[in-house]
Formats: structure tokens, sequence, C-alpha cells
């Protein structure tokens, strides 16, 4: 959090309780650290490290992709075997301080490149908040009792749900954003009963957590950006206080916050340069597939063809046919023209707020993957593996370079800390660049087979998941 010079003076007030609060307490509670901003205050994390260099511990640890949080000294993630789970370690030895199993209340579907256990869990001093989409959300405290369990689901979301619960004084935040029935829920962290909950039914399947305006501790209003459009919901209640439409499609990455920024990353699936024969416009769609000419594609009809695995996601309302509609808002979603990395400004005064924005930038742009802002540069893997570097405050691309050794993926976060940026790629291998908008590599560091889970910081600590280890890095 140190790009703080561009700020209104209406927004010191907050950014210095902010910076007060980040350099006394904050901790690696949440996905993407506190605030979800990627980044915290730490003065010594290792450049160089693997099971061979500068490990602390390791311990070995379930399937999962959900990121790894710290509470003090301890470290909460979830996993998956045939039950769901919640593993407590020690941070500062990997000790197993305590794990509990949970039943599901029904097998989801889960598409093959996600797994049971993606929502990052969040945590205050004393418990723990997971949801799991095969079950709802569940709260332990932080010496492992059960508190409750509030039953959410079935949910109908073809890729999976992804988005972490967020907290903000009495409150659990959930945004589940599906292709049918999509709604915003806030539960009383205390009892586990819904305090409010917003219907978003016609906003479609997204992957994204909200974020708290102007912060956490004091935030008034959620934000969260869904598929299409960026929504604020007052915390009190769940009224909305506005609404922005032209968000792009889907999104996976999540919106964050530094002073009154928000920054978001709207993808667009497609391009019309993109070889697919199969992202043609509908007639040809149904030319290709539509056998009996009923107006409507059956799994029947589609299945043996190379995109028999898209049915799926493209039959909205699972009747097993992709109508006409179904097909316009699938086409019109791949797409959108509305897309790119957005730093918007927020400008907020008795509870109302609107939004400005400053630049967009509509070129590579990541899938899964979060944009970090760090030192005044905004970093990010792009869809294609390549690690860009813009401007924070113009949006302009500076560098963009593919890194050795990292193949074509990045499902985890980059984040921010110690004057470096840490980008963890699915292969495996953890790049670390200097925080610079010119940046260079530092290090490409092999930790494990796979890595899908954004990396943690415990003190001078990096704790990297990768998807049968916990590790704990620091310098030796
Ligand atoms: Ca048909
Ligand atoms: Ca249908």
């Amino acid at each position: 959090m140190r790009n703080q010079t561009r700020l209104p003076i209406t927004a010191l007030l907050t950014t210095t309780a902010l910076l007060f609060s980040l350099s006394t307490s904050a901790e690696w509670n949440r996905f993407r650290g506190p605030n979800g901003s990627g980044t915290i205050e730490s003065s010594s994390l290792p450049t160089e490290f693997g099971p061979d260099k500068n490990m602390l511990w390791n311990v070995d640890v379930p399937k999962g992709s959900s990121s790894p949080i710290v509470v003090g000294d301890r470290i909460v993630l979830t996993a998956e075997d045939h039950h769901l789970m919640v593993i407590c370690v020690d941070a500062k030895n990997g000790d197993l301080l305590w794990n509990q199993k949970l039943v599901r209340a029904r097998d989801g579907k889960i598409h093959v490149q996600t797994d049971s256990a993606v929502p990052t869990p969040v945590a205050d001093d004393k418990n723990v908040y997971l949801f799991f989409q095969e079950l709802g959300l569940v709260k332990y405290s932080l010496d492992g009792e059960h508190q409750w369990t509030l039953p959410l689901g079935p949910f109908n979301q073809f890729y999976g749900m992804a988005g972490s619960p967020v907290l903000s004084k009495n409150l659990v935040i959930i945004q589940c954003d599906q292709q049918t029935g999509s709604f915003l829920m806030a539960i009383d962290k205390e009892s586990g009963k819904i305090a409010w909950q917003v219907d978003r039914g016609t906003k479609g399947a997204a992957w994204s957590t909200p974020i708290l305006f102007p912060t956490d501790e004091t935030a008034e209003i959620v934000v969260v950006h869904g598929k299409g459009w960026l929504d604020a919901y007052t915390l009190s209640d769940g009224t909305s206080v506005w609404s922005r439409s032209g968000m792009g499609a889907g999104p996976i990455t999540s919106p964050f916050l530094v002073g009154n920024t928000l920054f978001l990353s709207a993808p667009q699936w497609s391009s019309h340069d993109d070889e697919n024969p199969f992202l043609q416009p509908l007639d040809g769609f149904l030319k290709q597939f539509d056998k009996d000419a009923n107006k409507a594609v059956s799994f029947a009809e589609m299945k043996g063809t190379p995109f028999e695995a898209e049915f799926g996601w493209l039959d909205i309302d699972k009747d097993g046919s992709v109508s006409v509609a179904e097909y316009e808002e699938a086409y019109r979603e791949m797409f959108t023209e509305n897309y790119g990395i957005s730093a918007l400004d927020l400008n907020y005064s008795d509870a109302q707020v609107e939004s400005s924005v400053r630049w967009q930038f509509q070129e590579m742009l990541p899938e899964i993957s979060t944009p970090l802002l760090y030192q005044g540069t905004v970093f990010f893997a792009d869809k294609k593996g390549y690690v860009n570097s813009l401007n924070g405050n113009t949006g302009t691309l500076v560098k963009r370079e593919r890194v050795k050794g990292t193949g074509a993926q990045f499902f985890a976060s980059p984040i921010g800390a110690d004057g470096k940026v840490y980008l963890a790629s699915l292969n495996g291998n953890v790049v670390v660049i200097d925080a610079n908008e010119k940046w260079n590599v530092l290090a490409t560091n092999k930790v494990g087979k796979k890595l899908r889970a954004t990396p943690a910081i415990y003190n001078n600590t990096l704790i990297i998941r990768t998807v049968d280890t916990l590790y704990a890095f620091g310098k030796k």
C-alpha cells in the first residue's frame, strides 16, 4: 500500500487510518492479503528459494486451489480428499495444529481445471470463515472448534464457485454469482444468520471476490464486479448505491482498492481474430450443430465434436438444450467490446458513491490471476503467460516479456513486498522481479510440480502452496 501519493485530500483521513492499521495489525488474513491489496509490509523476503534453498519448513497438504491465510502465528487453508477439509498449521514451524473434516452436502460437478476447495478463507482474530460450494459457509474458532454452518447451494456454475468471503465489522460477505440465481449475501458472523441478501439473478457467472470501501475496517459499501456490471451496495442492508454497466465478460479476477482508486480487470474471452470456428455468429452455429433444425442445439448434437465440453456453460438454464437466446448471450459475452484493466476513482460522500474511469488498458489481459498495484506500477501475468507492467497513473504499457521457465499459464495472483514482486506460474515456478515498471528478473525458483494458490506472507516468510505441499521460505 505504498502508492498513496496521488490521493485526493478528502481521502486523507481514511488513508491515514488505513496506513496506521497496516503498520500495526495487518496480516494476510484473506484472499490477496490486507484489504485484498496483494501487498504487506515486509523488510526481508528471500529472492532465491525452493526445496533446497531458504526453506524453513514444509508440510504435505491434500489438494485445493485456495490460498493459505495467516492469523497471528497460524496458517489456515482449505483442502479436499473424500471430505472437505480445514487445516491449521503453526506458521513458525509447520506443525499441524488441527485438521477438521466436513461432509459434503452434495457432490458438485467440478470442472477439470478446478476443485472443491477454491475459495480462500477469511479470518478475524478469533475465528475463520470458509466457503465450500458443496456445503455452504462454515465458521471455526482458531482452535478448530466448529461454530456454525450456513447451508448454501446447490449452485448453477459450470466452472465451479471461486469467489472468497470477506469480513467487515459484524458481517461476512459472499458474492455468489452463477449462471442463474446470482446473489450477494451478508451473514452475521456471530450467529451465522443471514443479515441481508440481494438478488442478482439476471447477472451471470463470475468468480471474483467483493471489495469493501473505504476499507475493511471502516467500510460503508461493498463493491461487486460481476458479469457486465460493477455494483455498489450499502454494507448496512444491501441497498443498491450505484450500478455501472459495460464491464466486460464474467470476471475471474477480483477488484482491489488503493486509496480511493478501484482497479479491476474485465475480461474479453475471445476475439474475432482467434481461429475458433465454434465461436461464430448464430447462423453458423446452428448450421454446424443443429442437425434436426429445431433452432436449438441439444447435447447429443454437440457430443463427439471438439466443442462438446462447451455445452455445459452454453446451456445457461440447464434444460439440456442451447436455445437461440442462450447462444446469443454467450456470443455477446465472448466478443464484448467493453473490457480491460481499469482504474476508477471512487468519490465518497454521505453514502453516495460515484466512480469515474481514469484509464483503461485493452491489450493483453490476465485471465485468472488478479493484477497487482505495487509501488506505483501495475503488474500482471496475461492469459498467454507474459509478465506485464503498466504505469499505475496512466495505464500505459511499459514492459511485456515472457519469463523463461514459467510456461503459458498463471492461476495465482502476483504479490508484492520488500521491493519485489512474486509471480507464481501454474507449472510450479515462482518468478521474482524487482518492483520497477522496467522490471528485471531477479530469480526463477522451481518450487513444485503445480501451483495454483496465491502465496501469502507471514512476517519475513513467504508461504507457498503447491498442489501437494505447503512451504515456508525465508532468508537463512
Ligand atoms: Ca437441434
Ligand atoms: Ca437451455
